[in-house]
């Protein structure tokens, strides 16, 4: 009984390395100290805001059930980078942990707590948005679902060890090996942009908007493991505003310039992307001649 009120007792402490609360954590961005960590949060909101309402200004007159589904999918990205950054500025997903001893910001104190800033809800809410950026850019190449597919998965699995890496106290060695594999799980998405949606998108007759789109996806895709590397999670050199706005940056060119860019070119349903009135149809439609 004494080791099952032991474990009882223990249990708190692990959830919750930290007693910071998230009013006080929401104190710490908003209260007036931290006015650069605040408004790379409310930035982002605004503008997720507003691309929302841009995609369904710029399609408001298509038809095309495949090219609607290409815009839906990059509406997405939006809905969720509203909630992610909604959830960062309540304080919700944010913690103060402490880091193992030999990490270089170890004896760091936030919010008056030891540890520091850590905006867990980033490589969280990835794992929603990216997905949707992947099946955005695979369908503008024309690709299949078994490629679509294959990067969503990896997609999730790179955020998911992004988010251990991030949460990982224990060993500062460990952190790093979190951060390898979602490494290793980045350059299987990255050859799949680079090789095959990049030859498919020259036979479906996309290649000019899907060239664009890559570059600025696979440059803004490489940003954020440096991010992470240089920023608090990682060495340490940049401070968590600096880590935050670079964040931020990276999420405006990645998701609203190319949602922009995308849509500009969808919402005219060229032919290069419509897939006709029965596509993706869940009716199994009989022709008269059939009976
Ligand atoms: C982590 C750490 C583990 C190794 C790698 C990472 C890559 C993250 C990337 C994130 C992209 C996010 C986007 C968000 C848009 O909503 C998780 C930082 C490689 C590429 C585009």
């Amino acid at each position: 009984m004494d080791h099952v009120n032991e474990v009882a007792l223990r249990i708190p402490a692990v959830l919750l390395q930290t007693a910071v609360t998230d009013s006080e954590l929401f104190e710490y961005v908003f209260g007036g100290e931290n006015t650069l960590l605040a408004l790379s949060f409310v930035v982002n909101i605004a503008l997720a805001g507003l691309t929302i309402l841009g995609i369904v200004y710029l399609g408001r007159n298509m038809t095309d059930p495949r090219a609607k589904m290409i815009a839906i999918a990059l509406m997405l990205i939006s809905v969720v980078s509203i909630s992610s950054y909604s959830g960062l500025a309540s304080g919700l997903t944010l913690s103060v942990i402490e880091m193992p001893s030999a990490h270089p910001a170890a004896g760091t104190t936030t919010a008056g707590e030891d540890g520091v800033l850590v905006m867990w809800g980033r490589y969280l809410t990835w794992t929603f948005s990216t997905p949707f950026i992947l099946i955005a850019l695979g369908m503008i190449a024309g690709s299949n679902l078994t490629k679509i597919l294959t990067t969503c998965a990896f997609t999730i699995a790179m955020c998911v060890t992004g988010l251990a890496a991030a949460l990982t106290t224990s060993s500062l060695l460990l952190r790093w090996w979190w951060f390898a594999l979602g490494s290793v799980f980045f350059l299987v998405i990255v050859y799949v942009i680079l090789v095959d949606w990049t030859a498919e998108a020259r036979t479906t007759g996309t290649a000019d908007l899907f060239n664009k789109l890559k570059i600025l996806t696979v440059v803004g895709w490489f940003g954020y493991p440096v991010l992470w590397a240089l920023g608090v999670e990682g060495f340490a050199i940049l401070n968590v505003a600096v880590t935050s706005w670079g964040y931020s940056i990276l999420d405006i060119i990645t998701k609203y310039i190319v949602t922009f860019i995308a849509m500009s070119y969808i919402a005219t349903e060229p032919e290069t992307i419509r897939g006709g009135v029965d596509y993706g149809t869940s009716l199994l439609r009989v022709s008269p001649g059939d009976d």
